[in-house]
């Protein structure tokens, strides 16, 4: 399954529209910039987790 990492309230949400009007079945994990306010638990652009799956640590 597609996953997109990402928060509505950015790019992202080009991705989840796109894959919601083609009939993608997809899951949304969302992470955000690192210097913003990162609630506990969430992905943030440095976290070990998403540079693994991004090493540019960059997000839309
Ligand atoms: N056009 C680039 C922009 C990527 C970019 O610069 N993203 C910023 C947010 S707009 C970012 O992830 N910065 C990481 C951070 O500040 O922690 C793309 O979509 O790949």
């Amino acid at each position: 399954m597609l996953t997109i990492y990402g928060v509505y309230r950015s790019r992202a949400s080009r991705n989840i529209w796109l894959a919601e009007e083609l009939g993608i079945p997809f899951r949304q994990v969302p992470v955000i910039q690192h210097y913003r306010s990162v609630p506990a638990g969430m992905l943030h652009t440095q976290s070990p987790e998403f540079l693994k799956i991004n090493p540019s640590g960059l997000i839309p």
